[in-house]
């Protein structure tokens, strides 16, 4: 979390993984935590120092499990949503191609979706506004 005039900016990454028939990975938050409930794509704070790319790396192997190497994340677009008291700003990126098979490590159920049925789901409000751009993409 930076400081800046008062406005507290908190970077997060996160990253649609998509498997070979097109559908998307969503993890759902875990009781207890923030927005607990909703589907959301994978992905985490950025630590200070540390590059998007390397706290996507970190974060798929803690919470998932998987092996990602650099060149296999995609930049997509961004979101940003501003709560009362901080305002996040959330880089999407687009990963086809991982080592091991994504399973729940930090308790979060999972569930592989075509990006038609994301809007199905209740999602964090930075992550809703992000499925027009993955239907773009994947198609329906
Ligand atoms: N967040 C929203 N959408 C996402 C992710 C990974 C995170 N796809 C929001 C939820 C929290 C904040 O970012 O407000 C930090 O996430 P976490 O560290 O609580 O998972
Ligand atoms: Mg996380």
């Amino acid at each position: 979390m930076t400081e800046s005039a008062g406005v507290r900016l908190l970077l997060v990454v996160a990253v649609a993984l998509v498997d070979a028939d097109g559908r998307v990975l969503l993890a759902q938050r875990p009781p207890g935590k923030q927005l607990a409930g909703l589907w959301e794509f994978p992905g985490g704070k950025v630590e200070p120092g540390e590059r998007p790319e390397a706290t996507l790396i970190r974060e798929l192997a803690e919470e998932l499990g998987i092996t990602v190497e650099e060149p296999c994340l995609a930049p997509l677009t961004f979101a940003s949503h501003a709560y009362p008291d901080f305002h996040l700003l959330m880089p999407l990126y687009v990963c086809r191609r991982w080592e091991g098979t994504p399973r729940s490590l930090e308790g979060q159920a999972l569930r592989w979706v075509r990006p038609r049925a994301l809007r199905d789901l209740p999602m964090p409000p930075a992550d809703a506004p992000l499925i027009p751009f993955l239907i773009d993409l994947l198609g329906p």
